[in-house]
């Protein structure tokens, strides 16, 4: 019996990740670049033995089905062979609000999944490792900033997470208003799959994604918020106004989205400083300076439909 553990925080993207170019390998149609957030993180310890099968223990509960087959698969390009493994994995958010994400679980799976098995991968092997159970979570292996690499290579050699900013380069604050859950009616998976191949908007979308990330380097690099903040709030809405154009039509933004995207903009014209981004979910976040943050905090915490808003800084690399 080989075990080992390890802790992976949750990212958001700034430039965001929106199609893939090899569903099998998920290597991205285009680059993205992050910011990894203290607070949110995922703990998992794999153990390998003799069992009969895998066995996937996810916040205290057994997990079968989909959720078992898809670590199963993950787990085959690192496992010692013949062996089966007993994954157990905790979220730790400081609710159950849906926040539990595919990024930090992947991310801490790759990285308890080799080291149980003897590997010591680099962080870049670990980064592609991670992209292969969930595109977002490559970008989780490090902290602070990082910028996914679309690579051009077909086996993703150069599709791997680089680190472009510590965690303690920039102090900024990503507040997420949670709000109200509905089912979540097309996977990110399908809803990629069905942008890339008819939205008419999707040309517009990877035209202007180079951009965009050269625009977020520059202002990463000079701690220059607005610049910052202008081009993430541009490249969310670009990528919602996708789905919105593809063929069936699909959001993830429901009312109390458009509403907390409208107090973020009423708030900023009225001179509060900050930024929004939404991802797939109905979720708004914002992206303000740390002296903002209680104010952000007030004005989401007012708004319909809010179960609660957590406030986070740039939080660490894998552990
Ligand atoms: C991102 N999202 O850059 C984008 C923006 C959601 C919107 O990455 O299919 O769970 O496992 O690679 O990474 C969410 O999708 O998708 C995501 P898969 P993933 O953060």
């Amino acid at each position: 019996m080989s075990s080992a553990s390890a802790r992976a925080h949750a990212n958001i993207a700034l430039v965001k990740y929106w199609g893939k170019r090899d569903e099998a390998l998920f290597l991205p149609t285009n680059g993205s670049l992050s910011l990894t957030l203290d607070g949110l993180y995922t703990t998992t310890t794999v153990t390998y033995g003799d069992g009969a099968a895998d066995r996937l223990v996810l916040d205290g509960v057994e997990q079968g089905g989909d959720a078992l087959a898809k670590v199963s698969r993950f787990l085959d390009r690192v496992r010692p062979d013949g062996l089966r493994a007993f994954v157990e994995s905790e979220n730790h958010v400081p609710t159950a609000a849906g926040l539990a994400s595919s990024a930090s679980a992947f991310a801490a799976l790759a990285v308890a999944a080799s080291r149980a098995a003897g590997l010591a991968l680099t962080p870049d092997e670990l980064s592609r490792l991670a992209r292969q159970g969930s595109g977002s979570a490559c970008r989780s292996i490090y902290g602070g900033f990082v910028e996914w690499r679309r690579g051009e290579r077909a086996d993703g050699a150069d599709s791997h997470g680089v680190p472009i900013a510590p965690q303690a380069h920039w102090d900024v604050r990503m507040l997420v208003a949670v709000l109200v859950k509905a089912p979540k009616a097309v996977s990110s998976r399908e809803g990629m799959r069905r942008t890339v191949q008819t939205s008419p908007f999707y040309p517009g979308w990877l035209a202007s994604v180079d951009s965009d990330l050269a625009a977020a380097r520059a202002a990463i690099a000079t701690r220059d918020l607005d610049a910052l903040g202008t081009v993430m709030e541009a490249s969310a809405l670009k990528m919602h106004a996708t789905m919105l154009a593809a063929q069936p039509p699909f959001t993830y933004l429901r009312p109390a989205s458009l509403a907390a995207i409208q107090a973020v903009w009423d708030a900023r014209a009225a001179g509060l400083n900050g930024y929004l981004t939404m991802d797939a979910g109905p979720n708004v976040k914002v992206l303000c300076a740390a002296a903002d943050a209680p104010a952000w905090q007030a004005c989401l915490a007012a708004l319909p439909d809010v179960v609660e808003v957590l406030c986070c800084g740039p939080g660490p690399g894998v552990a």
